[in-house]
C-alpha cells in the first residue's frame, strides 16, 4: 500500500505540499470597529496562521481542499482577534469547520445579513452551508486551532466582507464575550 505523508496530528497539519500563510494585522485594516487602536497596533502583528493542503489545483470542480487555522488570543480595543471572513466565490458551496482547540465562535451571515454564531470548542462540528459569509473569532485567552474543509472550487469573495461586513461584532464586555 502507498504511504501517506499527510498527518494531522495535535493541531498540526504536516506533508510536502502544505502552504502556510500568516495574516497580519495590516492585512486586515478597515475590518475592526475601533479605528484608533488599530493605528497604536503593529501592523506586523501576525492575527492568525493558516496550513492548507490542497491535492488538486485550485478550481478543480469536486476537489477538496483541508486547511488548519490558528488564531492568536487578542483584541483590537475591545474586539476580538478574528479571521477576516468571507462569502465564497461560487456562492453555493458549502464547507465544513471543526474545533481543534482553544474556544471562540463561528460567525455565519446569509445573504440578507443577518449574522448568528455557533459556540467554537475542541469537538464541535460546524456546517457551513452555501451562500453563508463564515468568520471565526477568538474569544479566549489561548490560540484558537480549528480545521476547515471545502470544496476545491469554492474559491473566496472577500470583496463584500470589506464593504459591508458582518451585521454584528463579537467584543469583550465585563472580561466576557458578548455578539452586538
Ligand atoms: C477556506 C476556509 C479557511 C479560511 C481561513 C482564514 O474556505 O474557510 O481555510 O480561509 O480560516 O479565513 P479567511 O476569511 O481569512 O479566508
Ligand atoms: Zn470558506
Amino acid at each position: 500500500m502507498r504511504s501517506n505523508d499527510f498527518m494531522f496530528i495535535n493541531g498540526q497539519l504536516s506533508g510536502p505540499e502544505v502552504i502556510h500563510k500568516s495574516k497580519h494585522l495590516s492585512q486586515l485594516k478597515g475590518l475592526f470597529e475601533d479605528k484608533h487602536a488599530f493605528q497604536q497596533m503593529s501592523g506586523e502583528q501576525v492575527v492568525y496562521d493558516i496550513d492548507v493542503w490542497r491535492p488538486v489545483p485550485d478550481g478543480t470542480e469536486g476537489g477538496l481542499f483541508f486547511g488548519v487555522t490558528h488564531i492568536y488570543p487578542g483584541t483590537v480595543g475591545d474586539e476580538y482577534f478574528m479571521t477576516h471572513g468571507h462569502f465564497h466565490k461560487v456562492e453555493n458551496r458549502g464547507e465544513y469547520y471543526w474545533g481543534i482547540e482553544g474556544k471562540g465562535l463561528l460567525l455565519l451571515m446569509d445573504k440578507e445579513g443577518n449574522t448568528r454564531g455557533e459556540d467554537i470548542k475542541p469537538g464541535s462540528i460546524h456546517y457551513i452551508p452555501g451562500f453563508t459569509a463564515h468568520r471565526v473569532v477568538n474569544t479566549g485567552s489561548e490560540v484558537l486551532r480549528f480545521g476547515a474543509c471545502w470544496p476545491a472550487d469554492a474559491g473566496h469573495n472577500y470583496a463584500s466582507i470589506n464593504t459591508t461586513g458582518f451585521s454584528k461584532r463579537v467584543k469583550k464586555v465585563d472580561n466576557k464575550p458578548l455578539l452586538l
